[in-house]
């Protein structure tokens, strides 16, 4: 493995423009379960596939909005780990570096990454489903019972209709912009480093494919086998807060 990491740095030395493509495992060490961890709690009957649609809001907003207000309150009381650390500092550091994450939590931004594109949304940001205007949080939250609770979604200021996270939900469109962005950084780069997704959600999942298709680097950072393995040039086997910090540090 140290010769992968060896190889897999001198590649991303050669390489002027990177992207960091990150998923849920990224934050895993912060203590914010993966996507695709088994639940717990009111929700240990229901699969998170099951649960991040339009359909399951419109069927039980209360139990939607709970859940997404538990997961809120993780995330408030997490702090970025060692690989979200490392990619903001390479990130400073480095002229060229585009950071696009399927994360809704905001652990790249609190580690200092200078713009990180959403690809899945975020949980501080709910909007009106009728009016699509911003809504706002009625209460703080850092604090949820450990087995979740059952929540009514808060009205919106302006037209009294009900707030939704602001996250993309299966069958949904990506934000335009932000998925634009994503592909013309992926498209141009000459590495993308692929950490902490499963990349089984489409169409974030092209853009590691697209890379290697053309021909450019791509290093994979996982503990776990994924799609991606026989399509990455690096395979770095183990914890993102472990090996991020090793392939991105500014040692030689
Ligand atoms: C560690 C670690 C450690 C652990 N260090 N690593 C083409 C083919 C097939 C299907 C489709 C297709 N195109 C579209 C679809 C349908 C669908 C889709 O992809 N379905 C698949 C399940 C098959 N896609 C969509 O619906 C998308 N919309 C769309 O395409 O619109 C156009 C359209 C409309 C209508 C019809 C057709 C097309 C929207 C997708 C939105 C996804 N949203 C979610 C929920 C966000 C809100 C929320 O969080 O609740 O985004 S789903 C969920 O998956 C979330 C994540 O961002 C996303 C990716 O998950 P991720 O990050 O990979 O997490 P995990 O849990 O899966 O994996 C964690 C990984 O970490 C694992 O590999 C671990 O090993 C690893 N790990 N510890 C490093 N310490
Ligand atoms: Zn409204």
């Amino acid at each position: 493995m140290q010769e992968t990491l060896s190889t897999a740095r001198a590649a991303l030395r050669k390489a002027r423009k990177i992207v960091i493509f990150t998923g849920a495992g990224t934050s895993a060490e912060s203590g914010i379960p993966t996507f695709r961890d088994a639940m717990t709690g009111l929700w240990a009957r229901f699969s998170a596939e099951a649960l991040a649609t339009p359909e399951a809001f419109a069927r039980d907003p209360e139990l939607i909005w709970g859940w997404y207000e538990w997961r809120r309150a993780k995330v408030l009381t997490a702090e970025p780990n060692a690989g979200h650390h490392a990619i903001a500092d390479f990130a400073c550091r480095h002229g060229d570096v585009t950071v696009v994450t399927q994360n809704v939590d905001d652990l790249h931004e609190r580690a200092g990454t200078p713009a990180a594109i959403h690809l899945h949304g975020s949980l501080f940001e709910p909007r009106c489903v009728a009016c699509h205007r911003a809504g706002d949080f009625a209460v703080a939250r850092p604090q949820e019972p450990e087995g979740g609770r059952r929540l009514p979604p808060p009205r919106c200021a302006h037209c009294d209709g009900m707030l939704r996270p602001g996250v993309v939900w299966f069958g949904e469109s990506l934000p335009g912009a932000a998925w634009a962005e994503a592909m013309k950084a992926t498209d141009d780069c000459d590495a993308l480093i692929v950490a902490g997704t499963s990349a089984l959600v489409y169409p974030a999942a092209e853009l590691p494919v697209r890379v290697a298709q053309r021909g450019a680097t791509v290093i994979q950072v996982n503990p776990h086998a994924t799609a991606l393995d026989t399509l990455a040039h690096f395979n770095l086997h183990g914890p993102a807060g472990s090996w991020l910090p090793r392939l991105l540090s500014a040692d030689d």
